[in-house]
């Protein structure tokens, strides 16, 4: 027979039996039936190398390990969604949608606990997979999502299609796993989600292939183009082409059956192979969906419920104390170890002295404990009928558990804090706040590393960071040639950042990564901001007499601006260098005035129009390029109109954001 007739009989069979296996989860042959198949394929590839397809299925994982990921920029942002806590919740949203859709039907899906992904097949094959990253720009995972094995490499139909569902790791996979890794020694994942997360972002896709995951699709960015008219209908289509979907959707006519759904599997989730963190409600209908529109990052015609937080009991041993990197310190509870929520946890926020008293939470108590947010665990308050009268009531310390120095509370303030500016806890948390993701976000340089580096006197300012060599690291623990090499190129890179990473990583009072980043966009560059007087700063959208009281004392604090000259000599940028924007057509370089009253808020039009690339000003003049007009537009309208700019209705607006949304 011929060769090349042999090799596409078996990669046809191979693809079917792939199919049945890890897409119905309904095989009809025996594992050992498909192994030999796959051997014979392997060998013929072998010996007729021309012959290799990618998508044979001898191709799922290949190459060598990335040095990074490539960055992909997202056609369509990929939106977040609102958060419900409570059926008042979805009620409430529920008459939102009715304000706009009478009688709205909904598809109710599990909202299974992965991590989202974006896979494009170009005429039907396995093309490219992204992560979702900021919703913009997510990073090129093709490698590593070709190893799932549920993700077919060709569609049964030719098509050219961009998907997006949730890559996830079964709760047994993920158990098996940790079990493993606690034999040889390795640290543990806490749970599947971040297992999975773990396993995509490794840059070698054989980690990637070894570690049993799994993905469900939900969503076709660009449904009703293809003539598709209902979200149920597009799920279905999802199936036709061979992707994997999940089954526990239901259409639901009536709030009443989305209530149903919801305590259906409020008592059912436990039972799912996979961890599931709420139920996503979205209206079906795809013209009501466009309707409904959206805020500047979630859809209004969807929704997650979220299941309450699980709450446990266990005792508080004891209350220790930390340090941040402003010097506030936080009594932490030291509990005896449980589960909650997936995860043991053994310490607890207290967040600071009052929480602790206004709830008489004393050592030996026992407590309920909860994750805040589903993340953060806190004692939520001590069960006072299990008192036994051992319990010791609870003291705020006097000094800084750390370096010993008198705390202080200022008034009206919570917190306690350290002013010791030589205190070793608060340098080192300041400095791993430097280096972390949202500030400089230097690769490699996080918590182990730069205590290790502090306590052996390599890095003890956020300059010694930038003085560091390859020779001083290599050979220490953890670090070999190649690893060395890498943390000095992170740092290097870190000096290019955009000045808001910078102001924000400084780790000023009062100045998270939103505050930096209006910083950053309104005053273009270090000097000006090192200047600005407490008046400039009020002027700013979104700053309070509290930021710019803290903004003054920072910048002109004599040891600030030597800090920040110094920085700047080593050569790291202290300029705005323009929001990451998508080059749209419409958009790019254009600048914007809104006038009237338009239904979604000017904030979120604002951002819309700035991630496109546009630009929006306050006031008509020869500069503008178009105006926006609301309902009820007054004198910037007719100004428009005079000076013959372009005018569009809120309509029209709409229209031309849609392709991006
Ligand atoms: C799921 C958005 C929309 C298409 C926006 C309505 C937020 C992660 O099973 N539908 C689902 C699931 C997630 C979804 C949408 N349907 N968005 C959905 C989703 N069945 N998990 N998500 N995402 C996906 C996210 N991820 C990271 C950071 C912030 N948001």
């Amino acid at each position: 027979m011929d060769v090349q007739i042999r090799i596409k009989e078996i990669r046809e069979l191979l693809e079917r039996y792939n199919y049945e296996y890890y897409v119905l989860d309904n095989p009809s042959v025996s594992d050992q039936e498909y192994d030999r198949l796959m051997q014979e394929l392997i060998r013929l590839e072998e010996a007729h190398p021309e012959l290799i397809t990618p998508d044979s299925p001898t191709q799922r994982v290949g190459g060598k390990p990335l040095d990074e990921f490539k960055k992909v920029t997202h056609a369509r942002p990929m939106l977040s969604l609102g958060n419900a806590f409570s059926k008042e919740e979805i009620l409430a949203f529920h008459e939102r949608v009715k304000e706009v859709i009478p009688n709205p039907v909904y598809t109710c899906e599990l909202k299974i606990d992965g991590l989202a992904v974006s896979i494009h097949y170009r005429n039907g094959e396995y093309f490219l997979a992204a992560t979702r990253g900021d919703g913009i720009t997510g990073e090129d995972i093709t490698l590593n999502v070709r190893t799932i094995k549920s993700v077919p490499l060709r569609l049964k139909e030719p098509v050219d299609i961009e998907v997006r569902g949730e890559i996830y790791m079964p709760k047994a996979s993920f158990e098996k796993l940790n079990e493993e890794r606690a034999n040889n020694g390795l640290p543990l994942f806490a749970n599947p989600r971040n297992a999975a997360a773990g396993s995509v972002r490794n840059l070698d896709p054989k980690v990637t292939a070894s570690r049993n995951l799994n993905v469900f699709l939900y969503h076709v960015p660009d449904a009703l183009e293809r003539g598709i008219k209902y979200h149920s209908e597009a799920l279905d289509y999802l199936d036709r082409l061979g992707l994997r979907t999940n089954k526990e959707r239901r259409i639901c006519k009536s709030i009443e059956e989305v209530y149903d759904f919801i305590d259906y599997w409020s008592k059912h989730l436990h039972n799912l192979p996979f961890e599931i963190d709420g139920l996503v409600i979205k209206v079906d209908d795809l013209e009501a969906q466009e309707q409904l529109g959206f805020t500047a990052k979630t859809p209004k015609w969807a929704i997650a419920y979220k299941f309450p937080a699980e709450e446990v009991t266990t005792v508080l041993k004891d209350i220790i104390f930390t340090v941040g990197r402003t010097g506030n310190i936080t009594p932490n509870a030291i509990l005896e170890p449980v589960k909650v929520s997936g995860t043991i946890v053994q310490r607890a926020t207290l967040h600071n002295e009052d929480f602790v008293k206004e709830r008489d939470i004393r050592i030996g108590d026992k407590v309920i404990v909860r994750k805040a947010g589903y993340i953060i665990p806190e004692v939520v308050g001590p069960v006072v009928e299990a008192r036994t009268g051992a319990e010791r009531p609870f003291k705020m310390i006097e000094n800084c558990p750390v370096c010993g120095s008198k705390l202080v509370r200022k008034a009206g303030e919570a917190d306690h804090y350290c002013l010791n500016q030589n205190c070793k806890a608060r340098n080192i948390e300041a400095l791993i706040h430097f280096a972390s993701r949202d500030a400089m976000n230097i690769e490699g340089l996080g918590e182990r590393s730069i205590e290790y580096f502090f306590n052996l006197g390599l890095v003890t300012s956020i300059p010694d960071i930038y003085r560091l060599k390859k020779e001083d690291i290599i050979g220490l623990e953890g670090f070999q040639e190649k690893s060395a090499t890498n943390l000095i190129n992170a740092i290097e890179k870190s000096k290019e950042n955009s000045l808001e990473r910078l102001l924000f990583g400084l780790g000023i009072r009062y100045v998270g990564s939103k505050v930096a980043s209006t910083l950053a966009k309104t005053f273009k560059s270090m000097d000006e901001l090192m200047n600005k007087t407490y008046l400039d700063f009020m002027q700013v959208n979104d700053i309070g007499e509290v930021i710019a009281q803290s903004l003054v004392e920072y910048f002109q604090d004599p040891d600030k601006r030597a800090l920040i000259q110094t920085l700047k000599e080593m050569g790291l940028n202290m300029r705005y260098l323009g929001q990451e924007t998508m080059q749209t057509e419409e958009f790019a370089g254009k600048t914007f005035v809104l006038t009237g009253a338009l239904s979604m808020k000017r904030d979120e039009a604002k951002a819309i129009i700035e991630r496109l690339g546009g630009n929006v000003a306050s006031s008509v003049s020869k500069k503008t390029d178009v105006v926006i007009a609301g309902e009820d537009a007054g004198s910037k309208l007719i100004k428009a109109k005079e000076l013959n700019i372009s005018i569009w209705n809120e309509e029209t607006f709409k229209e031309k954001i849609k392709p991006y949304i």
